[in-house]
């Protein structure tokens, strides 16, 4: 199809998207683990995250999409087009939340991608490659570590056995939970992992300020800043919290504050890098209020626009384990370098992020790295990959208060819609 045929299909299907059918998807699919906070509890491959993806099947369905599953679980909802030899055009994100997440992390984009399929149905708009709208498994890493999980796996299909044996908090594997996931869709036929694309949009809300800061309602996003996860245990001994006299105990909490505050102290020293350091999960044995314990494990969550300071840290952090007589002991369970989207995709999404902020009277799109990874970060090994941003209200995400103007989700659809069909109809 040429050029100018291509963009009046995309600009139709820009002009095609249905707000209040976006809306109700978004709340449609926030009931699935809603709370009375306004927040969202739907953490992966749980009964509930089970029942939502039941809930996006149907719909994709109606939309006359056909519906496919990949041996992660990954759902696909795909959309014929005029070549269906040809790869498709991948959108779409996540399904999970954080234990108490908001609305629309990773479900926005994946109802985006509906709402693109609707409106593209509504404008009759046939387009040259297929379409598929994915929702990826575990992409938080809350329940099962590491994060991205679907994704990666997706990519690259020998990571998954690797997943298997992760255990939640309740000593559930992922593979038990996995294959209940895939017990729970015996109605969908179960496709490759690893499939071309021909190009994918994740869209997303930014999660932090600097959108909503700058007042642009919609981001170019470059890349995505580096990540490494780590489980840093501090072994002691437990013992009598009466008895046992300060200076002859094994106190294994007071070895991982120790620990801890030389972490943050080291943060604090590279602000100018932008070093970002999170330690948000804690475990303390025997974890009772009159014993002294016995072992501490805890996470560390490290980011940085450069890997370099990245393996600064890293060696800061395992220079401080091999110096503690074996007293503390680290495993890395999820490194990404940073990750940099190609020019010709970021030049679409402005193209059609700058048509819909025109149309609506509202400033022209910015650029942006996003400090929150994306399962994009992996699609941009497999195919030309780009995200697309919405400003999130005072920055905050992986919290209830989670929100984004209507106006700007809209934006944020229409942008995508735009970018979704000119690609679909890009000749091989
Ligand atoms: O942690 C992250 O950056 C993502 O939101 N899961
Ligand atoms: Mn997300
Ligand atoms: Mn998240």
């Amino acid at each position: 199809m040429n050029q100018q045929l291509s963009s009046s299909a995309a600009a139709l299907a820009q002009d095609s998207v249905n707000n209040k059918r976006l809306q109700a998807f978004i709340a449609s699919l926030a009931t699935f683990g809603g709370r009375a906070d306004g927040g969202v509890s739907r953490e992966t491959l749980t009964d509930i995250d089970l029942a939502s993806r039941r809930y996006l099947i149907d719909q994709a369905r109606a939309l006359g999409c056909e519906v496919m599953v990949d041996d992660c679980a990954n759902l696909f909802f795909r959309r014929p087009g005029q070549r269906n030899d040809l790869p498709a055009v991948l959108t779409g994100s996540h399904g999970d939340t954080q234990p108490v997440g908001g609305k629309l992390d990773g479900a926005y984009g994946v109802v985006a991608g509906l709402e693109v399929i609707a409106a593209l149905n509504d404008a009759g708009i046939n387009t040259l490659r297929p379409i598929e709208v994915v929702a990826w498994t575990n992409e938080e890493g809350s329940r099962f570590g590491p994060g991205a999980m679907g994704s990666s796996a997706f990519v690259d299909p020998s990571c998954l056995t690797g997943y298997l044996d992760a255990v939640d908090q309740n000593k559930v594997r992922f593979s038990e939970a996995l294959q209940a996931a895939l017990d729970s869709t015996p109605d969908v036929p179960r496709c490759a992992m690893q499939r071309p694309m021909s190009a994918c949009v994740e869209l997303h809300i930014e999660q932090g300020p600097v959108l909503e800061r700058a007042g642009i309602p919609l981001g170019v996003v470059t890349g995505i800043q580096a990540v490494r996860w780590f489980s840093v245990t501090c072994h002691g001994s437990m013992a009598h919290a009466g008895t046992t006299p300060m200076d002859e105990r094994r106190d294994a909490m007071a070895a991982a504050v120790a620990l801890a505050q030389k972490l943050y102290d080291f943060a604090a020293a590279e602000t100018a890098n932008q070093l970002r350091l999170t330690l948000g999960r804690w475990q303390v044995t025997p974890n009772s209020v009159n014993t002294i314990p016995g072992r501490v494990d805890f996470t560390v969550d490290m980011r940085c626009l450069t890997d370099s300071v990245l393996d600064r840290f890293e060696a800061f952090l395992r220079g401080l384990a091999a110096e503690s007589n074996n007293s503390v002991s680290l495993e890395r369970f999820f490194q990404r370098a940073p990750t940099h989207f190609p020019r010709p995709m970021l030049d679409l999404i402005q193209i059609a992020a700058e048509r819909a902020c025109t149309h609506a009277g509202l400033p022209a799109p910015m650029t942006i790295t996003s400090g929150a990874f994306h399962d994009a970060m992996y699609l941009a090994d497999h195919c030309p990959t780009a995200m697309i941003f919405v400003p999130s209200i005072k920055g905050i995400s992986h919290n209830a208060a989670e929100a984004t103007d209507p106006r700007d989700l809209l934006l944020g659809v229409q942008a995508l819609a735009y970018t979704v069909t000119d690609l679909a109809n890009q000749e091989p």
